[in-house]
């Protein structure tokens, strides 16, 4: 399976790694607009670096919970980072819901939309199809503001799976090519921890599909739950994730700890071998 991804071709027959890279203001940031980018960008070569096979470029517009983010403020967030980082090798992913973010931030080098609506904003379909990016239709229920009060399923996999076919059929509708495409369950987003674990337990069941798999179990509050560990300390319990994941199918890991799951990922890869 080779996933056509911007002018790349990316080889599922090992699993990837992709790293996570917030262009987020913080308390130290201040706000200040250059100071945001060159941190992100920064910390973009560094996760290359450790051997990320494809960063994740999110201006928080996305997270569970979050504040939202105008159109304007997300737009001045990424597009200086996507620029920055234009040709530097790995392809580029922008994690957005927005249609017109996508078409920036592709005209800007993106190669990939992460889009955790699954292309179901009014006009995603259609900017994706007329690029050559490729898209991670990723599984929620309920709206991030609120999903997380009381998820509720009759039986979580087949719901998931239904829904993930759904929009793999309306993205080929669109024009999108099956070779485009990678689904993602959408671990935290409107599940409780049995439904993450019975979706994580049951996750090569995806592998019918006959798209990759992309898992994002990276520091969520399902290893908080499991550990009782802090949101910064979640890192083993993430790296035991990842690779638990791939066992199971996954193709591609969003991960924040990129060094320690391309390591865990090399031992696994060896006694595979
Ligand atoms: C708070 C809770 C902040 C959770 C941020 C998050 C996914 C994603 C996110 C995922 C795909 C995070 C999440 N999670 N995109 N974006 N799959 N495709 O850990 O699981 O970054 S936001």
């Amino acid at each position: 399976m080779r996933l056509h991804c911007g002018s790349f071709r990316l080889d599922m027959s090992r699993p990837l790694v992709m790293g996570i890279v917030n262009v987020t203001p913080d308390s130290f940031s201040d706000g200040g607009r250059h100071f945001v980018r060159d941190t992100a960008i920064a910390h973009a070569h560094q996760l290359i670096a450790e051997g990320a096979d494809i960063l994740d470029i999110g201006g928080e517009s996305t997270r569970p919970g979050a504040q939202e983010v105008s159109l304007q403020e997300e737009l001045e967030r990424v597009l200086p980072v996507l620029e920055g980082l234009r040709g530097v090798g790995v392809p580029v992913s922008i994690d957005t819901f927005k249609p017109e973010v996508m078409r920036a931030a592709i005209a800007a080098g993106a190669s990939m939309v992460n889009d955790i609506n699954a292309l179901q904003q009014p006009g995603a379909l259609d900017v994706v199809a007329a690029s050559n990016a490729a898209v991670c239709l990723m599984h929620k229920q309920g709206k991030p503001q609120s999903m997380q009060l009381a998820p509720q399923y009759q039986d979580v996999m087949h719901e998931v799976m239904d829904f993930l076919q759904q929009r793999i059929a309306a993205a080929e509708a669109a024009g999108i090519a099956r070779n485009r495409m990678v689904v993602d369950p959408g671990f935290g987003f409107g599940k409780s921890l049995e439904h993450n674990l019975a979706l994580l337990r049951h996750l090569h069941d995806f592998t019918r599909m006959n798209v990759p798999i992309l898992a994002g179990l990276s520091r969520k509050s399902m290893l908080g739950m499991i550990t009782g560990q802090e949101v910064n300390k979640r890192a083993a319990a993430s790296v035991a994730a990842a690779l638990i994941a791939v066992q199971r199918g996954a193709h591609i890991v969003r991960v924040h700890d990129v060094k320690e799951t391309v390591d865990a990922l090399k031992v696994w890869q060896a006694v595979n071998a």
